[in-house]
């Protein structure tokens, strides 16, 4: 067992604000069990963020926020490689290489690029365009074998190994095309007011979304006036979508099946529900709290984690993009 090979695993988040409790179970939870079954690389895609306008204090102060709490979640830099994109500057330079071999059509067809720019409708940049590209790269640099993201990315995910099939089908054997690794429950995680999107750290209702770091009396507020439905029955079913969703976030964090929890519930109301699932949240987050803020203090501890990271996925990710230079009549 120990010299089997194991498979590298590989995902990104972008520090764009604070990290939600959509992120947390849709990716995140993911990432730390992964680290027993896998090697794992791990990355901030500080560069994705810049597809959003972002401003420059508030910026280094999420990056560095992001770094902490992800570490807080469990993430073990002893197992794992964890950097920050923007310092490996192969990502960018292997995302240009990319862009040449993405088609227009493809990037047109991306649903978070129709959503971002109908959002962002005063800044359509090329880079929020071509951000498949840069994603493309930070997987492909790695010759990753599973990608975990939420059901959003899995998109983003199927363009990536279109990319890495149509380059290998030019010049053999650069990359080694990736699987989508999605989570089960916890894959997407809906707002709690509006229970029909996603739950997103951007969303201008601050009561529809939970972040890491909120205390406990906000989070149980927020869990409180969640949006339900009027049958005042505990059960998973179409049309119940606010239900479903605290059902799926109970599950999740507890590891009790659907059909547990209606049971567990049967003949309790809404109040009840809601105040169980709020206790179960506050209380998976609080050794997570209480470690991030014990790391957010010591900023020398975490740039020696993300310096030490930051060379090692430099020197791997070298080794695929002079590959790929070469392959393409680049003179190295
Ligand atoms: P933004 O609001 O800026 O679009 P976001 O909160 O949607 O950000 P991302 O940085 O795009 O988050 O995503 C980080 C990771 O978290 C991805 O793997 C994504 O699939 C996952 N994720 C994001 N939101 C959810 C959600 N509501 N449910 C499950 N997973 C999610
Ligand atoms: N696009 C992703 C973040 C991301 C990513 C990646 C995920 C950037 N590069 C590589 C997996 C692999 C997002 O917005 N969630």
């Amino acid at each position: 067992m120990e010299n089997e090979k194991r498979k590298i695993a590989l995902s990104l988040i972008q520090p764009s604000g604070t990290i939600t409790l959509g992120n947390y179970l849709g990716a995140l939870k993911n990432w730390v069990d992964m680290q027993e079954k896998f090697d794992c690389i791990f990355a901030l895609a500080d560069l994705h963020t810049i597809t959003v306008r972002q401003e420059p204090a508030k910026m280094r102060k999420n990056i560095l926020d992001a770094y902490a709490s992800i570490l807080a979640c469990g993430i073990d830099v002893e197992k794992s490689l964890f950097f920050i994109q923007s310092h490996v500057h192969t990502h960018a330079e292997l995302a240009w290489i990319l862009n040449c071999y993405t088609q227009f059509g493809e990037l047109s067809r991306m649903t978070q690029f129709k959503d971002k720019s109908a959002k962002h409708a005063d800044n359509i940049n090329a880079g929020l365009f071509t951000y498949p590209a840069l994603m493309a790269a930070d997987i492909l640099l790695y010759q990753a074998d599973l990608v975990p993201v939420g059901a959003d990315q899995v998109q983003h995910l199927e363009l990536t190994r279109d990319i890495a099939n149509r380059f290998n089908g030019l010049y053999p054997n650069v990359f080694k095309v990736p699987e989508a690794y999605v989570p089960k429950t916890g894959a997407r995680v809906m707002s709690l007011q509006d229970p029909t999107r996603k739950m997103s750290k951007s969303d201008e209702n601050v009561n529809g979304c939970v972040h890491l770091l909120d205390d406990a009396d906000t989070i149980m507020r927020k869990f409180k006036r969640a949006v339900t439905d009027s049958e005042a029955v505990v059960r998973y079913a179409e049309g119940k979508d606010g239900i479903n969703n605290l059902i799926d976030i109970y599950s999740t964090i507890t590891g009790l099946s659907r059909e547990q929890i209606e049971k567990d519930f049967d003949g309790k109301g809404y109040g009840d529900f809601k105040a169980a699932v709020g206790e179960a949240v506050v209380e998976h987050l609080k050794p997570i709290r209480a470690e991030y803020e014990k790391l957010i203090k010591d900023k020398a501890y975490l740039e020696e984690c993300y310096r030490k990271a930051d060379d090692i996925a430099l020197r791997i990710s070298q080794r695929t993009l002079s590959k790929a230079k070469k392959k393409i009549g680049f003179i190295l």
